[in-house]
C-alpha cells in the first residue's frame, strides 16, 4: 500500500533506523524493500493489500503451531483477563518453568527472560563467575544475539582472538572471544592449547541454524564435551532456536550422548510472545542471583501474558505423547522431497537438510559444514528464487543466511503451491 507520497518503507525508515525493529526484515539480504504485514493466520502472513504469502519465517523461529493458534489466542485472552505485569512471582512461570524441564532432563533450573539475548547474555555472565575465567569460545556463523561479546566478526578460523563486527563494541570487550570454524574440532583444540585454563565455556548451536542450517558432523559435539571436561570450561548449548523447534527436548534431544552445563532458550516457548530462558545444572543455576551472586534481572521477565502464551504453546505441543513432532516429520518430508526433485528436474544444484520443523537449503552440491561452504553457495541465485516466490506468495526469510521454518498449519495446499512456485522459480534459471 502506498500513499501518494510515500512508500510504508519511506515512511517507516524517517523515523526508524533502516525502517525495522530488526535487521534482517529489512531485505539487505535478498534486496528490494520488504512487504509489511498486517495480519497472520495458520502458515500465512497477510500483507497490508490482502495478498496472502505461506509463511517459512515463523517470526524466525516462535510458531511452531501457526500463527493465531486457538489455544494461544484463549491462553492470552483469558490471562489478559487478570491483568498483564505484577512485578510479583505467579504460580504461572513455575509451571511453565516446570514444563521446559520435565522437556529437557539436561536442566535442573531455569531463570525465565525476555529475549535470547538477554538468556545468552546471562549464561555467559554465570559460566564466567561460575568457572572464574572470562574468555569464551564461539563459532563462526553460529549467532547468540547482540551483546557485546558475541558481536565478533565471523573472521577466518586462524584468528584466534574475535574482532569486533560493530562499532561501539569495545576491543577490551571482545579481547576475551575466540573464534573457531563450525564443526572444527583441531581448530577448538588449538584455542584451547593457547588459553585453555583461561577459558569459561563454549557456546555453540547444537544445530546451526544462523548460517542457513548447519549439522554438526558426527563426533563433533562429542569432542567439545571432551575439551570442557579437560580444560574445566563449561559447555553452553544455545537451542533459543532449536529448543521445542528440532525436536520436543530440542536439539540435545537428538545428540543425548552429550550433556550441557547450560541450555539457553526462546522463540518457541514464548509461543510468539517475548519469552527466553536460560537454564542447566543446579550447581550452576543456584548461583543465579538472589539465590547467588551472579546479578540478573528484568522488569518483565516471567510476564504474565507472555507466559501464558508460551504455555499454551508448550502444552499443545507435548498432547498426545508427541504427536505434534510426527505430523511436523511428516510435513517436513514431503517438502524436502518435493524441493529435491524440483532442484534435479530443473538440474539446478541444491543442498538440503532438515531436522523437526526447521530447515536450510542451499544452491550448491554440497556439503555445508561451516560458514565457508555457505559464503561459497550461489546467494545471487538465492537472491533471484526468493523474489520470484515471494511474487508467488511464498515468504522465506529475508536472507541466505537464515534457516526455514514451518508449522503444523503448513498442509498440503500450503506445501503444493510452494513446489509449484519453486519450480516455476527455477524454471526461470
Ligand atoms: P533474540 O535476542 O533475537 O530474541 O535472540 C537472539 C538469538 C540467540 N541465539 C540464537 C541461536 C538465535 O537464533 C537468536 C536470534 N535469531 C535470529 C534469527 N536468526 C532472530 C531474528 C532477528 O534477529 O530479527
Amino acid at each position: 500500500m502506498t500513499t501518494a507520497t510515500q512508500t510504508p518503507m519511506e515512511r517507516a525508515r524517517k523515523v526508524i533506523p533502516g525502517g525495522v525493529s530488526s535487521p534482517v526484515r529489512a531485505f539487505k539480504g535478498v534486496g528490494g524493500d520488504p512487504v509489511f504485514i498486517r495480519a497472520a493466520d495458520g502458515a500465512y502472513l497477510i500483507d497490508l493489500d490482502g495478498k496472502r504469502y505461506v509463511d517459512y519465517i515463523c517470526g524466525y523461529g516462535p510458531h511452531i503451531l501457526g500463527h493465531r493458534h486457538p489455544a494461544i489466542v484463549a491462553a492470552v485472552q483469558e490471562a489478559l483477563g487478570r491483568g498483564t505485569t505484577f512485578g510479583a512471582p505467579t504460580l504461572e512461570e513455575v509451571e511453565l518453568a516446570e514444563t521446559i524441564l520435565a522437556a529437557m532432563p539436561n536442566l535442573e533450573m531455569v531463570r525465565l527472560v525476555n529475549s535470547g539475548t538477554e538468556a545468552t547474555m546471562s549464561a555467559l555472565r554465570l559460566a564466567r563467575a561460575a568457572t572464574g575465567r572470562d574468555k569464551f569460545l564461539k563459532f563462526e556463523g553460529c549467532y547468540h544475539g547482540h551483546a557485546d561479546p558475541f558481536l565478533v566478526a565471523a573472521g577466518s578460523g586462524a584468528k584466534t582472538l574475535g574482532t569486533p563486527s560493530s562499532p561501539g563494541v569495545p576491543q577490551t570487550v571482545v579481547a576475551d572471544t575466540l573464534l573457531a570454524p563450525y564443526n572444527d574440532l583441531d581448530a577448538v583444540e588449538a584455542r584451547f592449547r593457547e588459553h585453555g585454563e583461561g577459558i569459561a565455556a563454549i557456546f555453540v548451536e547444537p544445530i546451526a541454524g544462523n548460517m542457513g542450517m548447519v549439522l554438526p558432523q558426527p563426533g563433533f559435539l562429542e569432542g567439545l564435551r571432551r575439551l570442557c571436561d579437560a580444560h574445566g570450561a563449561l559447555l553452553i548449548y544455545d537451542e533459543v532456536m532449536t529448543g521445542f523447534r528440532v525436536a520436543h527436548g530440542g536439539a540435545q534431544a537428538l545428540f543425548p550422548g552429550v550433556k550441557p552445563d547450560l541450555t539457553t532458550l526462546g522463540k518457541v516457548i514464548g509461543g510468539g510472545l517475548p519469552i527466553a530462558a536460560y537454564g542447566g545444572r543446579r550447581d550452576l543455576m543456584e548461583q543465579v542471583s538472589p539465590a547467588g551472586p551472579v546479578y540478573q534481572a528484568g522488569t518483565l521477565s516471567g510476564n504474565p501474558i507472555a507466559v501464558a502464551a508460551g504455555m499454551a504453546a508448550l502444552t499443545t505441543l507435548a498432547a498426545d505423547g508427541g504427536a505434534a513432532y510426527e505430523r511436523l516429520e511428516t510435513i517436513g518430508a514431503q517438502l524436502v522431497t518435493g524441493l529435491q526433485e524440483v532442484a534435479q528436474r530443473r538440474s539446478i544444484p541444491l543442498s538440503i537438510e532438515r531436522r523437526g520443523g526447521m530447515l536450510g537449503f542451499f544452491f550448491t552440491a554440497g556439503p555445508i559444514t561451516s560458514m565457508a561452504d555457505v559464503d561459497a553457495a550461489d546467494q545471487k541465485r538465492f537472491r533471484r528464487v526468493f523474489h520470484r516466490l515471494l511474487g508467488a506468495g511464498v515468504h522465506l526469510p529475508p536472507s541466505p543466511y537464515e534457516a526455514l521454518f514451518f508449522s503444523l498449519a503448513h498442509g498440503d495446499s500450503e506445501i503444493s503451491h510452494t513446489l509449484e512456485a519453486f519450480d516455476q522459480a527455477l524454471a526461470a534459471e
